[in-house]
């Protein structure tokens, strides 16, 4: 176990949130960039904060690998005595209410690794502060709920760093001397410290201009590295429908007279929505059709907006502290789930969110690492970027709409920034807009914010043929989850509907309700256990529940097969209908995994395979919607399923499925493969998108076969291919085989130098049955093309293989176990965050067969008894060995 000591990192704890002692009205900041260091002259005017419950407070500033080299208070330099300085801060006792603060520091971007904070990459700076990085750029009290006006004056030499970039709109520029030029920025609005950026370098800028609902003109830039230029487009056509669609839906313009955006190969995350200046993972801005994939489009749509809107939920209204963290985030992301469901189609956006919620986050409330969407206390707050913050705090505003509707959580929204704007606010702060506004009570509702876990809502049904009624009893229960033994029902609505035999909707009337009203219904169920009756009802219906996945929850209900084809083939609900085939599916995956572990022949179900050459064969649904009910859950979800995880049966058993629908859908899979092929240009648009998706869906099959004729196939559609989603595909058929390897040359030479192109290389095979193995990525991080300060390139191979290659990465010898251990700590010396993204691997550690648990335990131990180790990569261990 780790110890316990001085050096032990200690918790924070919202309970112990307290005002700022100091407000900062105005920060000027000047940067002196070079190549050795760099000087920050921060000039803060402050005043004390009436709300701090002490009058007399010291003024205690965060500060991190700073060199200091002077403080003027009020234009005095203080001498030593009159500040106190360590590793994390600089306080000054005695402050006067009103003061002016110059602070002079040099920091060393040059030799940041960290990514946080200023920092190098290539020959350019770059910034990035949140959540708590603007602390290694100078002393400050760096907390959200500190919001002042920035001025930012960049100096650098002309020739090195032509380009000089920071928040809100240009002032001034100028020429120093020979070689060194400035710019001057002025950010009018006031802003916490994490949303500063700050970018220098030789980069080249895509422009463009967009005209406001109410006929102010915007700037459009993106900068990137010269030789990106030609991939820009479709992020600019993604900032504008961004712009638009936030003017139609929620009444909000954009505020500033640029925006910026800026494409950067080393970042920690997707991107980060800085004032004014959006910095970029180049991953989601760079694309041309050959060189990025449908996804990779569909993402750069999705963040691109995600980044936009946080303009207005994020920056214009903020967080209060970093417990807050989802009511940016939460929100953000509903809204760019939101759009990308009116760019392209809707219900396949839905169905991608809730694999993505069920597959990581349902896996995240059952693991040591479980919180709530309001965590109450955190070690390291760049841990909790999670999909719990994200992606389910984002279906808990979803509920905010299902249970109001889209025009009441219109009023909510419109409320909330009416009151806030300009504020740094709470949850309970954005859950009483939603109630004022309507009139609605939400405080049972608040226990989402502060319940970790997965609820249960288990459902049983009864028709009684002489009454007519069908009675529906619904009860909730949500397991423990690390610090939270008990737990209290939550309000969940539960959209439904009831299915006739001729697979049709029903008329839904309540006992109580004069007439029927509609064919679907939103219950709001709020009791431990509750009954529905709905009468007037003629047949026994089947019923269709959880529509559209209106509550992020596991749903109990004992379907018989037959009901469950006939949902699969009838529902009105996209989403109902995936999931009678997903819950079909997982049935029988359940099957194989329990047979193969017992080593008996794995074998697939008649009717099943009947159910999906019927999916197969219908033309008249969305082809974007088979693929999707063609696919199998990944290995990871499916381990989640099983009391004890057995890889190598995993494995097995959901190989067998693939296989076994090829073997038996092979002519089927072969035409429609056929039918589907496409010689046109290659646009990014929903129709094209889904007929390539259903295409490279059969494609993976017929490649289970061991068929050379049809290993041909992807081997002709790789070589033929116009775009990068059939090039990737045809390869990922054929990694699994000897023939995939001189494909994998080809495609390295091609695009040695197209970075994010390599990404995909280095996934492809972290991923391959034939490949995926420790041997394999230890020689594959030797490639050139590999960097291990690349978070890319850490998270395309060894991120890949540990996170999604069950099986690989769980070799019964432990390799995968002891091979991850040595990477987190050669990384966590560069890279905290990154090192603890990595440390995750091991939170199912306890689930895993007793051989695997126990080196998983020893490994984790290791990890445990190092000294040094980040707080970030610590939590991450002692949480897990709790
Ligand atoms: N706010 C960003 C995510 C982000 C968070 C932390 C970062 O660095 C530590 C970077 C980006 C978003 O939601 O897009
Ligand atoms: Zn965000």
């Amino acid at each position: 176990m780790a110890k316990l000591d001085a050096n032990t990192p200690q918790a924070i704890q919202l309970r112990d949130y307290t005002p700022p002692a100091f407000l900062i009205d105005k920060v000027d900041l000047t940067f002196e960039l070079d190549e050795t260091q760099t000087r920050v002259i921060s000039r803060l005017v402050l005043h004390r904060n009436p709300a701090h419950p002490d009058a007399r407070a010291a003024l205690c500033l965060d500060g991190r690998e700073l060199e200091l080299e002077s403080v003027k208070l009020d234009g005095e330099v203080l001498d030593g005595s009159r500040y106190a300085l360590d590793a994390e801060s600089l306080t000054i006792a005695a402050m006067p209410d009103n003061a002016i603060l110059e602070i002079v520091t040099l920091i060393h971007p040059e030799t940041n690794t960290s990514l946080n904070g200023l920092y190098r990459s290539g020959a350019n700076f770059y910034s990035q502060c949140e959540a708590e990085g603007f602390r290694k750029i100078t002393y400050y009290l760096d907390r959200p709920d500190v919001m002042a006006r920035f001025t930012t004056t960049v100096v650098a030499d002309k020739q090195k760093w032509p380009v000089l970039l920071s928040n809100g709109n240009k002032v001034g520029e100028g020429q120093l001397d020979k070689s060194r030029h400035w710019v001057k920025w002025v950010d009018p609005f006031k802003k916490p410290a994490y949303l500063f950026a700050l970018v220098a370098g030789k980069l080249s800028k895509l422009a463009d201009k967009y005209t406001t609902g109410s006929g102010r003109e915007v700037a459009l830039e993106i900068f990137v590295e010269p030789a990106d230029l030609d991939k820009c487009d479709h992020a600019m056509e993604s900032v504008k429908k961004s712009m638009r669609w936030d003017e139609q839906r929620y009444g909000l313009e954009y505020d500033l007279d640029t925006y910026m955006i800026v494409a950067v190969g080393d970042f920690n995350m997707g991107a980060m929505e800085n004032k004014g200046l959006n910095i970029f993972n180049t991953k989601y801005v760079l694309a041309r059709p050959d060189t990025a994939t449908d996804v990779d489009f569909d993402g750069i749509e999705a963040v691109i907006a995600h980044e936009y809107f946080h303009n207005w939920t994020g920056n214009r209204v903020t967080c209060r502290d970093w417990f807050q963290l989802s009511l940016k985030e939460g929100l953000t992301v509903f809204r760019d789930q939101e759009f990308s469901a009116d760019m392209g189609s809707a219900s396949v956006q839905r169905i991608e969110a809730v694999r993505t919620l069920r597959t990581h986050q349902f896996a995240e409330d059952a693991g040591p690492m479980a919180h709530p969407v309001r965590p109450e206390s955190y070690i390291e707050i760049n841990n909790f970027y999670t999909v719990t913050i994200y992606e389910k705090g984002a279906e808990v505003v979803r509920m905010y709409q299902t249970l109001l509707g889209r025009e009441g959580f219109r009023r909510g929204m419109d409320l909330y920034f009416k009151r806030h704007d300009g504020q740094a606010v709470t949850c309970d702060d954005f859950r009483a807009a939603m109630a004022d506004a309507n009139g609605y009570d939400f405080s049972q509702f608040a226990r989402w914010y502060s319940q970790a876990g997965t609820p249960v809502l288990s459902v049983r049904a009864r028709y009684d043929a002489s009454a007519q009624t069908y009675t529906l009893e619904v009860a909730q229960s949500c397991p423990a989850t690390p610090g939270q033994s008990e737990k209290l029902p939550f309000h969940i609505p539960l959209a439904l509907g009831l299915v006739g035999p001729d697979g049709a909707d029903l008329p839904l009337q309540l006992a109580g309700e004069n007439e029927a009203q509609g064919t679907q219904r939103v219950l709001s169920v709020k009791e431990a256990s509750q009954t529905f009756t709905f009468v007037n009802v003629p047949v026994e219906p089947v019923p269709s529940l959880l529509r559209n996945f209106s509550a992020p929850v596991k749903l109990d209900f004992p379907y018989s097969r037959a009901q469950l084809v006939h949902l699969l083939a009838h529902d009105s609900d996209a989403f109902c209908r995936w999931e009678a085939s997903q819950t079909l599916m997982l049935e029988d995956l359940q099957d194989l995994i329990d047979a193969a572990r017992q080593g008996q022949p794995l074998a697939l179900k008649d009717d099943f395979v009947a159910a999906m050459r019927q999916v197969l064969a219908n033309e008249a649904l969305d082809p974007a919607l088979v693929a999707l009910m063609l696919t199998l859950p990944a290995e990871t979800y499916l381990a989640d399923q099983q009391a004890e995880i057995d890889p190598d049966a995993i494995r097995a058993g959901r190989d067998a499925m693939r296989l076994g629908l090829a073997r038996a859908l092979r002519s089927e899979l072969k035409a429609s493969y056929l039918r589907l092929q496409d010689d046109s240009a290659y646009r990014f648009e929903a129709e094209a998108v889904a007929r390539r998706s259903l295409k490279n869906v059969c494609l993976g099959y017929l490649t289970e076969l061991d068929e050379p004729a049809l290993l041909e196939l992807a081997e002709q559609q790789y070589a033929k291919a116009n775009n990068m989603t059939d090039a990737q595909a045809a390869l990922a058929g054929l990694v699994n085989w000897a023939e995939g390897d001189a494909v994998l040359d080809a495609f390295a030479k091609k695009w040695a130098h197209e970075a994010l192109v390599m990404d995909k290389w280095f996934t492809l095979q972290a991923l391959s049955r034939r490949l995926g193995n420790v041997q394999q990525i230890k020689a594959l991080m030797q490639h050139p093309a590999f960097a291990i300060t690349n978070p890319n390139k850490v998270r395309s191979l060894i991120g890949a293989f540990v996170h999604n290659n069950l099986a690989g990465f769980h070799a019964a010898d432990g390799s995968g176990y002891s091979f991850i251990a040595d990477t987190i700590l050669t990384i966590d010396k560069l890279n905290p965050q990154v090192a603890a993204r990595l440390a995750g691997s091991f939170n199912r550690w306890k689930k895993m067969e007793a051989g695997r648990r126990a080196a998983m335990q020893a490994q984790l131990e290791r990890l445990a008894a190092q000294v040094g180790l980040s707080r970030d990569v610590y939590e991450i261990v002692s949480k897990n060995l709790q």
